[in-house]
């Protein structure tokens, strides 16, 4: 790494330093005086460095650090010496302390507290939930699998692409949309690229990708909803099937895994999460065959149903149980229940089905997607079907007039795969601020 702070991080420090002066920067964690000799933890992006100063070697620099409230920020410049006491093995000894900040009292929020916080409370001052190693962890992944996901992207011929927020209509349906003012007109916020990366399928660009917030008006406070979440959304033309475009999530799913576990090791251990290999190919269990199994596992649920968050969940555990399996895809689902995603593509020799798929992650659906319609005449019949009004869907209709080749897609949930992967109890613990019909703010 070039050293542009000019500090030394914890992790950089070796046997090589012991012995020379260096400057540490950081969060003071923790203050230990025992009258002639005191001992500082200092926190900085790597860990924690311990800095010890005796009373009688400096007593104004003593005394200095014996007055540093806890979290606030030093610049540290001393000798490096060999410690066994140390946890770290080494010490500072410091010769100048530089407060760079002095945090008040008391703190809204411990960061090395063995008692934890409630949620709300943590997300309310999350800058300083956010110094514990283990939350912060969580969005080192998170990087990990997108970075993963995006070589993965790229390496197989896909563009990334940026679609507008800011739209005339919606595709996922009416009721969570959050309208916005625009200037003199109204408009909504994106629930999804769906319109914008079907329009690119027409113009020569046949594999892209987009990775960018979509906004949803969830009504209902659920543990994996969120009004603001991220969506990974892939659309490839001159595919066949939606077999096609399973082999692609499947690709970006193992490679996001792959990625986490080669370059974010000491985060898993920190988070003590087993992440293993997936193999690949996903098991395809077809929609009617997982409503077979979720009533085996004692549920209540008629063909036509949607799974919905208890089935997924009973599925999941049969997968696991039974198939040793942790990403397994649904597929197949029935036309009556995609009937709202007017641009599925239905068989030709069966209109009750489509080749619609959810890719499901331990018990929790993370994408979905498949083929669509890009016959402009059976398209717009199935927009009819749902009552849209033709004319708002001006400029995507245009495109299927005008040569569109057969393509597909899906959206992959990024904070849903990041929760899954990590075992996290709610998915606002992978979003750094969250939003929700109750948190509009940090
Ligand atoms: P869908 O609405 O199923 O499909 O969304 C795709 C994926 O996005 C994630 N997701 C969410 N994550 C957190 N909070 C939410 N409120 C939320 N809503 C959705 C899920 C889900 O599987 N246009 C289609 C995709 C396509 O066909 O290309 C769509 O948006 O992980």
């Amino acid at each position: 790494m070039p050293q542009w702070q000019h500090i030394t991080y914890s992790n950089q420090i070796t046997t090589e330093h012991y012995g020379k002066q260096i400057t540490v920067g950081g969060w003071v964690q923790d203050l230990r005086n025992l009258g002639g000799i005191s001992f500082l933890q200092l926190r900085d992006r790597e860990g924690v460095i311990q800095i010890t100063s005796l009373k009688k070697k400096n007593k104004e620099l003593f005394e200095l650090v014996a007055s540093l409230p806890r979290e606030s920020v030093v610049l540290v410049t001393g000798m490096v010496k060999e410690s066994k006491e140390a946890r770290a093995g080494f010490e500072i000894l410091p010769d100048r302390i530089d407060v760079l900040n002095r945090a008040e009292a008391p703190l809204p929020l411990g960061v090395v507290d063995k008692v934890g916080a409630d949620l709300d409370t943590r997300l309310n001052n999350r800058f300083m939930d956010l110094r514990k190693e283990e939350v912060r962890a969580v969005f080192q992944v998170e990087a990990k699998a997108v970075e993963g996901i995006r070589q993965f992207l790229l390496g197989n011929g896909f563009v990334e692409v940026h679609t507008p927020k800011i739209v005339a209509a919606g595709a996922e349906g009416g009721s969570t949309l959050f309208p916005i003012k625009y200037f003199d007109r109204n408009a909504y916020l994106a629930q999804s690229p769906q319109l914008y990366k079907q329009n690119l399928m027409a113009t020569g660009f046949d594999r892209i990708f987009e990775v960018a917030h979509a906004y949803r008006a969830e009504a209902s406070d659920t543990i994996r909803h969120i009004a603001e979440f991220i969506s990974l959304d892939v659309e490839l033309a001159f595919i066949e099937s939606s077999e096609d475009i399973m082999a692609v999530a499947e690709g970006i799913a193992v490679a996001g895994i792959e990625h986490v576990r080669a370059h974010a090791q000491k985060e898993l251990e920190i988070l003590g999460a087993k992440l293993e290999s997936p193999s690949a190919p996903f098991p395809r269990v077809k929609y009617k065959d997982a409503v077979e199994i979720v009533k085996g596992q004692g549920m209540r649920i008629e063909h036509g149903e949607d799974l919905g968050t208890e089935g997924e969940k009973a599925l999941g555990e049969y997968m696991k149980r039974e198939k040793q399996c942790e990403l397994y895809f649904i597929t197949e689902f029935p036309t009556s229940l995609k009937r709202g995603t007017f641009y599925a593509k239905r068989f030709d020799d069966d209109p009750e089905t489509t080749g619609y798929f959810d890719l499901d992650y331990r018990g929790q659906e993370i994408v979905s997607g498949g083929q669509r319609e890009h016959r402009y005449a059976v398209l717009t019949e199935q927009m009819r079907e749902n009552n849209l009004n033709l004319e708002s869907f001006d400029f995507y209709l245009k495109g299927f007039r005008f040569g569109m080749p057969p393509h597909g897609g899906f959206g992959f949930g990024v904070e849903r795969y990041v929760q899954k992967m990590l075992g996290l109890s709610n998915i606002r613990e992978a979003v750094l601020y969250p939003r929700d019909r109750a948190r509009l703010v940090p």
